[in-house]
């Protein structure tokens, strides 16, 4: 039991107070709330997807907001980020759960100059929930380490991810660099990250840039679906 009336039990909590609790704990950068939170809403049934999107994702939008803002600064968001990553820690294994036959698979790394890597982490958990083998290169990618793994893992797909409007033209650095040792067709090529967008993706030659995680999984499957066929029909 709590000695202190002002200790606030998660598990008291119905669902609508619980998850703008969490919001706030995520804000904090309150790990072990978060991480109570998170068992919390599984214990009740929810799935992991929503505890994902509707717990998770919503409080750092809200964190991402007030770092726009100027109200929280970098170590505020650091706590914040590994509020977050410790909740996703606890998701992962459950969104990857899946006996499903391999449908492909996606290298996938944040670019050189960049150390965001939560969007990333995310995306790589999603597609390996929905079927996918994710090499993750992991943060700070130079040229040299995609085309390194590129050749080492032969994937369908290469994800990249970037977060600063100074890092995202490095993106085009990686495709031009495929291109000019004529690799470009032997890949899907999917990029994201807030400050991109869709005009963004064409200009810089990928296949598509996905807004977030579930639609990089439904892309993902669709140009793999489509690689298959013309394979097929070849
Ligand atoms: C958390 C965070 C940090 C953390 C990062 C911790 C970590 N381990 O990732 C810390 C505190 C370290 C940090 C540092 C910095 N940050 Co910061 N950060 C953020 C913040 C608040 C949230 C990012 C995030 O995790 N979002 C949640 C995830 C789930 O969303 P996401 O990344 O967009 O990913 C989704 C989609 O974009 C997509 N996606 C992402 N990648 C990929 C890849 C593929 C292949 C696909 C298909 C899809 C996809 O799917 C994802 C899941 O749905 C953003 C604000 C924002 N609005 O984005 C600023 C933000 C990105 N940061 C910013 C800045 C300026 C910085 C710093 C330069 C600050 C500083 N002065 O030092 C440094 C940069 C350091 C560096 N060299 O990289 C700015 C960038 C501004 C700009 N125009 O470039 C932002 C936008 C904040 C702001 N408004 O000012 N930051």
């Amino acid at each position: 039991m709590a000695e202190d009336d002002d200790d606030l039990i998660l598990s008291d909590l119905p669902d609508e107070e619980l998850v703008p609790q969490m919001h706030d704990d995520l804000y904090d950068g309150l790990k072990d709330e978060v991480v109570e939170g998170v068992e919390i809403l599984l214990e009740r049934g929810w799935t992991p997807y929503r505890v994902l999107t509707e717990a998770l994702v919503a409080g750092m939008t809200i964190v991402g907001n007030d770092f726009r803002d100027g109200i929280l600064f970098v170590p505020e968001v650091l706590l914040a980020a590994n509020a977050m990553k410790a909740g996703m820690g606890i998701l992962k294994p459950l969104l990857v759960e899946t006996g499903a036959p391999k449908l492909g698979k996606m290298v996938i790394g944040t670019v050189k100059g960049d150390i965001h890597d939560i969007g990333k982490n995310l995306v790589s958990m999603m597609m390996e929930g929905a079927g996918f083998e994710v090499v993750d290169l992991g943060i700070n990618t130079d040229v040299d380490e995609y085309l390194g793994a590129l050749e080492k893992e032969r994937p369908d797909i290469l994800g990249m991810s970037a977060l600063l409007t100074t890092t995202m033209p490095y993106m085009k650095v990686v495709i031009d660099t495929l291109t000019e040792k004529g690799l470009r067709d032997d890949y899907i090529v999917l990029v994201g990250g807030a400050p991109l967008n869709e005009e963004f993706g064409r200009a810089i030659g990928a296949d598509a840039y996905c807004r977030d995680a579930a639609v990089a999984v439904e892309t993902a499957k669709a140009f793999v679906a489509r690689k298959h066929n013309q394979a097929a029909a070849g």
